[in-house]
């Protein structure tokens, strides 16, 4: 059996001696053909010749590692070029350009750090593709067994500084085909260091905002329209708030807490003509992030401000500290008292009516339920109007460790699921990932361990439970509903659940069974909403505690 090895091992050999030469042939030529390498080296030869074998080495050592950099940099574009290239490259280039421009063609300190700069900047920024390129394969394949789950690695960071981060989680429809429906929405997430200022923009897109922690300051400003008593209104917040931030308001935020983090999650509407895109946008500012004035032309800016393009070229061109930086206790302060002053009752809510656009605390409301395994806090439109903007509700859910919540299904919402505190898991069931496609009587468990920032989408009509871990803190459960507009929750289980409003004949000739034995297992629950979890064990049993095995399902055990 060796014998056939032979040949063919020999063969490979020759196939190799074959293609090395052009490999290696085909690289060198790059070099050779580089006009500047040829030139770098001549420079040696002039240069160097004279001092001995050694220098002339060094010195041409250089210059094929100058062409070996150009050469990858080729290279680099080309990849950028291809679809999902990221235009790493083009801000690179882009970035060159306005260090040129500032500081002139001449080789010199200023022109150095400036180009230094934007080298970081883009060394970051390829680092944080291949980080995205690693696990992509893996990421997949767990991606389209459940579309639903994202973990930490689906958000994106799109401002990040030491003095905090904003982040926003990738588009509904990259993920997967099954979530087209949500697309126009984004989740995002902020989180700015005690002290921290996050830099006026605006953004095309809708945004209500709620406080998962921590307590600071946004202003918003409306320009100076006739009529309004004030052209900026400015806002406490703190946990538990929900605030509405118009789309394309100029809108900025402070972290007026000294010790501890606040941290904001988002959902914006996008109106951009790009279904689920938004940017954001920086008017003030300067190098980074980038001041929109910074595109257009001298003549129009001077004639615009009416002032030297010397003076706007150092007012718009200063800053470069990112876009969230740190306050001080004084600047802080001055920002503090301007939201309290306006706060009480100046202001403007952009719709007119004279109604103020407060935040809505809705942790001060009564909870919508409440018992020993957990407490629902919701607000609705009808009750902060602002959530019309967005066809949106927010719910609050604190489930005791240990328990759960009732199964439900939402009958119009999307429910967006962040979790802000604890541990626990989410079980829905859907006919969309069943793999039969003929008949539509087939569910697919969808189950997904949750933890702190992760998110899970639960669609409407989808029936799910989800459960707090046992032994830990509580789970913390922050809900935007989306098309949320009449949406209701409807129970399942407990003594809430709409299946205890079944007429007998119709309960008798769903399920097969005598109504009396029907009765008994949907009237056997007597909590709502909230209810003891599966580790907890169930009531009535001689006070024996059982517990459920994980995925385990009685329904499964009986070959349904
Ligand atoms: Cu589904």
């Amino acid at each position: 059996m060796a014998a056939p090895a032979r040949p063919f091992s020999s063969l490979l050999f020759l196939c190799l001696l074959l293609l090395i030469p052009p490999l290696l042939f085909s690289f060198a030529e790059h070099l050779r053909e580089d006009p500047e390498l040829q030139q770098c080296r001549r420079r040696c030869q002039q240069e160097e010749g004279s001092r001995g074998e050694r220098q002339l080495r060094e010195c041409e050592r250089t210059c094929e590692e100058a062409a070996w950099r150009r050469q990858s940099e080729r290279e680099e574009r080309e990849r950028e070029r291809e679809p999902g290239g990221g235009g790493a490259w083009e801000k690179l280039q882009q970035c060159r350009k306005h260090c040129r421009e500032e500081h002139g063609e001449e080789e010199g300190p200023q022109l150095r750090r400036c180009q230094q700069w934007c080298q970081e900047r883009y060394r970051e920024e390829r680092e944080e593709q291949e980080r995205e390129g690693e696990g992509e394969g893996r990421r997949r394949e767990q991606e389209e067994r459940n579309p639903y789950y994202f973990g930490e690695e689906s958000f994106a960071h799109t401002a990040r500084t030491e003095h905090g981060r904003f982040k926003v989680l990738q588009k509904f429809s990259r993920r997967s085909e099954l979530l087209r429906g949500i697309e126009r929405y984004r989740l995002a997430v902020l989180e700015a260091e005690p002290s921290a200022f996050a830099l006026p923009s605006h953004w095309d897109a809708e945004e209500i905002l709620y406080v998962v922690k921590g307590r600071g300051v946004v202003t918003m400003l409306h320009g100076c329209e006739e009529g309004a008593e004030q052209g900026r209104e400015s806002h406490e917040i703190s946990e538990g708030d929900v605030l509405w931030v118009p789309a394309g308001t100029n809108t900025y935020l402070v972290n007026t807490d000294k010790n501890q983090r606040l941290h904001v999650a988002m959902v914006l509407k996008t109106i951009s003509t790009i279904p689920g895109e938004y940017r954001e946008f920086f008017g003030v500012g300067g190098r980074d992030p980038e001041s929109f004035f910074r595109v257009f032309s001298n003549e129009i800016l001077e004639a615009a401000f009416n002032t030297r393009r010397e003076k706007l070229e150092r007012v718009f061109g200063q800053h470069q500290q990112g876009a969230i930086v740190k306050a001080s206790e004084e600047q802080i302060r001055e920002m503090r008292r301007g939201a309290s002053e306006e706060g009480g009752g100046g202001g403007i809510w952009p719709f007119g009516g004279g109604e103020r656009n407060k935040p809505y605390k809705l942790l001060k409301k009564k909870p919508s339920h409440s018992n020993q395994h957990g407490r629902m806090y919701e607000v609705d439109q009808d009750e902060y109007k602002q959530l019309c903007e967005l066809d949106l509700d927010v719910s609050l859910a604190n489930v005791t460790a240990g328990s759960m919540i009732a199964p439900s299904y939402n009958s119009k919402a999307t429910k967006l699921v962040l979790v802000t505190s604890g541990d626990g898991y989410i079980e829905m069931a859907c006919p969309h990932l069943s793999r039969r496609q003929q008949g539509a009587d087939h569910y697919v468990k969808v189950r997904s361990k949750v933890s702190p920032g992760t998110v899970f989408v639960i669609p409407p009509g989808h029936p799910v439970v989800i459960v707090a871990a046992s032994g830990g803190e509580n789970l913390q459960v922050l809900c935007f509903g989306l098309h949320a507009r009449g949406n209701r929750k409807y129970f399942l289980a407990g003594k809430n659940s709409v299946l205890r409003n079944l007429q007998r004949e119709a309960g008798e000739l769903s399920l097969g069974v005598p109504w009396k034995e029907a009765k008994e297992v949907l009237d056997s629950q007597t909590e709502a909403v909230f209810l003891k979890g599966p580790e907890q064990g169930r009531k009535g049993e001689g006070g024996e505690r059982t517990t459920t095995l994980p995925e385990y399902s009685i329904l499964d055990a009986a070959s349904f």
